[in-house]
C-alpha cells in the first residue's frame, strides 16, 4: 500500500505576513502540477497562482524539495502563502480533495524524518526543546543537541565497543577452552576503561544538562506574612499571587517560569509555614513542604523577629525581610521589596547560585530517557570489565557488551523505542 501523503500549516496561526503550509509523501508532485500548473525547479522559490477546483486560491512562492534531499526525506513541498485565515484554510480544503492526502497528525513531519534515517532520536529530542526554548541557555544547549552533540558521542563510543567486540568474539570462536588470551584481555580492557572514563565525565554533568532544559526549580518559604508573595511578584516582575496583611493569604503553590538574565527558572510561591487548623490552608502547607524537598534552591524569608531555621530540602538563601521596618541582622541577607533595598544584591546571588547549578552549559545529556539508557550501558560496561579482570567465561562478557550496545542504540533510537516514540512525536505541534 502506498503511503499517505501529509499536509499541514508550519507556521504559527493568525494572522501574519506568511504562512507556511508543507505536504510530504509521493502524492506531492501530482498535486503541485495539480495546484500550480507544473513542477517548478527543485529547492528554488518560485511564484505561482495556486488554483483549487473552484478558481484562484493565492499567489504564492512554492519550493519543490524532491526526495531524499528533504526534511522527511520524501517528497516534500513547501506553500508560502499570504499569512491569511481563509487563503490557508482554503489551501488546507483543497488539498483534502486529492486521493491518500490528509492533514498530519502532531510531529509526523518529524516523525517521517526520523524513518527515513533523516535524523536520529536524540537530534530529535533536540529539535523539540530547541522549539521550546525560552531562554538563551536553553536554545544553545538544544541546538548543540540538535546538530548531533550527543549523537557524534554516542557513535565514537559505539565505535570502542565495536572494536572490544570484536576482541572478545574473535576469542570466542579460536579458543578452544572459552577462556580469553591475556593479550587479547588487556587490548579489550583498555578500550572498555577508555568508554567507562568516558561515560562517567558525561553522566556526571547529566543532571546540569536536565536542569538547564527544565528549569531550576527555586522555592520561596517561609512562615505567614513573611512577604513571600511580595517577593515573588517583585522577581517576576508581575502580579502573580495575591498579597495581603492578613496571615495564610497563599494557599496553592503558584508556579511560575521565569527568565532570570538567560537563566530558566521556576518559580514557586508557598503557602506560609504554619499549624494550622483550617483545613484548605493545611492541605497547602503539606503541598509547600512536599515540594521543598524536591526544590533545587529555597529562599527562607524571614520576617523581623522571627528566628526559626528552615526545613530539610534544599540549600537555602536565607533572608531577612521587610527591612524598612528597621528590624535586621548581621548574618542574614537584608530586603525590602517596598523601597527595593537589598533587592540588586539578591539578584546576584541568585545568579551565581543557579549558574553554579547549570555548570557551564556543556552537558550533553538532558533528558531522563537519554541518562537512563546511558547508565544501564555504563553498568553493563563496568560488568563486562569485571569479567575481563576475572577471567569469567567469555560468551559472557560479550553478552554484556552487546547490552552495551543495546543501549547505546536506544540513546539515538536504533532499537529499543518504539513505545516512547508516540510520546516524543506527540509533543510536536500540527506541521513539525
Ligand atoms: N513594610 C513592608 N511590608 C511588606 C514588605 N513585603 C511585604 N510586605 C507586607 O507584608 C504583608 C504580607 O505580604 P505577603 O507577600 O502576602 O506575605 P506572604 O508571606 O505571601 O504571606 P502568606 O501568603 O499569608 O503566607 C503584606 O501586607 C505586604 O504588603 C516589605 O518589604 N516591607
Ligand atoms: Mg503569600
Amino acid at each position: 500500500m502506498q503511503r499517505e501523503t501529509i499536509f499541514a500549516p508550519a507556521s504559527g496561526s493568525g494572522k501574519a505576513a506568511i504562512s507556511i503550509v508543507r505536504i510530504s509523501g509521493p502524492k506531492t508532485r501530482f498535486v503541485l502540477e495539480t495546484i500550480a500548473g507544473s513542477l517548478p525547479k527543485p529547492r528554488q522559490a518560485t511564484l505561482r497562482i495556486i488554483k483549487g477546483s473552484d478558481g484562484p486560491i493565492d499567489r504564492a512562492l512554492i519550493v519543490w524539495f524532491p526526495a531524499p534531499h528533504s526534511f522527511t526525506g520524501e517528497d516534500c513541498a513547501e506553500c508560502h502563502l499570504h499569512g491569511s485565515l481563509a487563503v490557508v484554510r482554503s489551501l488546507l480544503s483543497c488539498l483534502s480533495g486529492f486521493d491518500d492526502c490528509r492533514l498530519a497528525q502532531p510531529g509526523e513531519f518529524a516523525r517521517r524524518a526520523f524513518e527515513h534515517g533523516k535524523m536520529d532520536l536524540s537530534t530529535i529530542e533536540g529539535l523539540a526543546d530547541l522549539i521550546d526554548s525560552e531562554t538563551e541557555r536553553q536554545r544553545k544547549q538544544a541546538l548543540r543537541q540538535m546538530e548531533g552533540g550527543l549523537s557524534y558521542r554516542v557513535s565514537e563510543w559505539r565505535q570502542s565497543l565495536l572494536s572490544a567486540m570484536a576482541l572478545v568474539e574473535s576469542d570466542i570462536d579460536f579458543s578452544d577452552e572459552g577462556d580469553i588470551e591475556p593479550e587479547t584481555a588487556r587490548h579489550a580492557q583498555r578500550f572498555i576503561a577508555g568508554l567507562i572514563t568516558d561515560i562517567e565525565g558525561v553522566l556526571a554533568k547529566a543532571h546540569q544538562g536536565q536542569r538547564l532544559r527544565e528549569g531550576i526549580v527555586l522555592i520561596v518559604a517561609g512562615p505567614p506574612n513573611a512577604g513571600k508573595s511580595t517577593l515573588v511578584n517583585a522577581l517576576a516582575n508581575r502580579d502573580i499571587a495575591i498579597v495581603s496583611s492578613i496571615a495564610g493569604t497563599t494557599r496553592d503553590l503558584i508556579e511560575v517560569p521565569l527568565d532570570l538574565d538567560g537563566l530558566p527558572v521556576v518559580l514557586i510561591d508557598t503557602a506560609g509555614l504554619r499549624d494550622s487548623t483550617d483545613e484548605i490552608e493545611s492541605q497547602g502547607i503539606a503541598k509547600a513542604r512536599q515540594r521543598v524537598a524536591q526544590a533545587d534552591l529555597g529562599l527562607w524569608l524571614m520576617p523581623p523577629g522571627f528566628n526559626e531555621q528552615p526545613p530539610i530540602g534544599p540549600d537555602w538563601i536565607r533572608i531577612r525581610t521587610k527591612a524598612d521596618l528597621g528590624l535586621t541582622d548581621h548574618e542574614n541577607l537584608a530586603i525590602s521589596v517596598l523601597t527595593g533595598a537589598g533587592m540588586d544584591g539578591l539578584r546576584d546571588r541568585l545568579k551565581t547560585e543557579i549558574e553554579q547549578r547549570l555548570g557551564s552549559g556543556d552537558a550533553l545529556i538532558t533528558r531522563e530517557r537519554q541518562k537512563q539508557a546511558l547508565t544501564r550501558a555504563l553498568l553493563s560496561l563496568i560488568q563486562a570489565r569485571k569479567g575481563l579482570d576475572q577471567g569469567r567465561d567469555t560468551e559472557l562478557i560479550a553478552e554484556d557488551l552487546r547490552l552495551a550496545a543495546r543501549y547505546f542504540g536506544e540513546i539515538i533510537g536504533v532499537v529499543g523505542v518504539e513505545a516512547m516514540l508516540d510520546t516524543l512525536f506527540a509533543q510536536f505541534c500540527i506541521g513539525k
